[in-house]
């Protein structure tokens, strides 16, 4: 009896692993999907993929998105609600083009929608938009913030309530322009055997709208302590990260770019060192996959894209499955082909 009650767990738990994951949004093309429980809802902020007339090229001016929707679920399998525009290009005052990957974060009774874009000489920067509520609209401050550049922000909340913002995307997403926060004039990435560039991280201040500190580099190591070089490919971060924390660890996850990886990296505080652990979703179809991982009802789920039905790089379509660990810790590895 032992031997069939446990024969049937594992085959539950293996069905579990396979649940097929599951598209979202069906009314428009959508991508860069932040999720986020706030008030026992599920809200995702994704970014608003379109149909344009730019052609696909090195500086992503194809991924030309001109405003931000918000979209809610009361539970994961439940109905997805559009909250419509919640904010648009013309109503950033600092921004020309390109409104790329957003996130959320909720602070004293308000909400702070984050996003990069193109400034009017073609910068990427980081804007902060507010609301009273979380799914909008957002007014945008009238600056980005200062300090802030490349793209894909995203800010997580640590246990002891600060909030850190860690961002940054290689090629089109401008990083390699910089190092020390600084611009250089080569504007390319290190040779292959120096260290990868990491992404960044800055504490928030206490009005959420501004850094705290000046950004620091987020160092990911090897399992012999080694940084990962930026000819490694297959491992070095290239965009699209964000943090959770498990069992009183902090996961640095993100997307391998020219390999077309979800991979991560486990640390024991939020500024690191991460040691790299290993690929958690192989390619997706498209060339971009950029996620979130988010508990809900005490199960762990991932959202991500791919553009399996429009088989179109720059028009992706949000999805989103349960995700695994092993007791080690370690996260169960999810094909991208699912
Ligand atoms: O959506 C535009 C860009 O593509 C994002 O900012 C990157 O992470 C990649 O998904």
């Amino acid at each position: 009896q032992l031997f069939t009650i446990i024969l049937s767990s594992l085959v539950c738990s293996a069905l579990l692993a396979q649940e097929t994951p599951r598209y979202l949004i069906d009314n428009m093309y959508s991508a860069d999907a932040s999720a986020h429980v706030f008030n026992n809802k599920i809200y995702i902020y994704p970014s608003h993929d379109i149909e344009t007339e730019v052609k696909e090229a090195k500086d992503g001016g194809h991924y030309d998105m001109k405003d931000y929707h918000v979209f809610s679920m009361d539970s994961i399998k439940g109905k997805v609600t559009d909250h419509g525009v919640v904010l648009d290009l013309a109503a950033i005052p600092w921004a020309k083009k390109q409104l790329w990957a957003p996130d959320c974060a909720y602070k004293n009774g308000r909400y702070y929608l984050y996003f990069s874009a193109k400034d009017k000489n073609d910068i990427f920067k980081i804007g902060v938009a507010v609301s009273n509520v979380p799914q909008g609209p957002f007014k945008a401050e009238k600056n980005p913030i200062k300090g802030s550049y490349s793209i894909d922000p995203t800010v997580f909340k640590d246990t002891d309530g600060s909030f850190y913002m860690y961002f940054g995307g290689i090629s089109g997403g401008q990083l390699q322009n910089y190092r020390n926060n600084k611009p250089i004039a080569s504007g390319t990435e290190p040779g292959k055997e120096e260290n990868a560039l990491g992404p960044k991280i800055a504490k928030l201040s206490n009005n959420m709208l501004e850094y705290a500190e000046e950004p620091k580099e987020v160092l990911i190591l090897d399992k012999q302590g080694n940084p990962l070089k930026a000819g490694d490919g297959e491992r070095r971060f290239f965009e699209g990260v964000w943090m959770h924390q498990y069992k009183g660890k902090y996961y640095l996850s993100y997307s391998t770019g020219t390999s077309h990886k979800l991979c991560y990296a486990i640390g024991d505080k939020p500024y690191g060192p991460f040691v790299f652990e290993g690929e958690f979703l192989s390619p997706v179809s498209g060339w971009t996959t950029h996620h979130s991982i988010v508990e809900i009802d005490h199960k762990w789920y991932l959202f991500y894209h791919d553009t399996k039905q429009s088989k179109v790089n720059s028009l992706r379509n949000v999805k989103v499955r349960a995700l695994e660990y092993n007791p080690d810790g370690t996260i169960k590895k999810m094909s991208g082909q699912d």
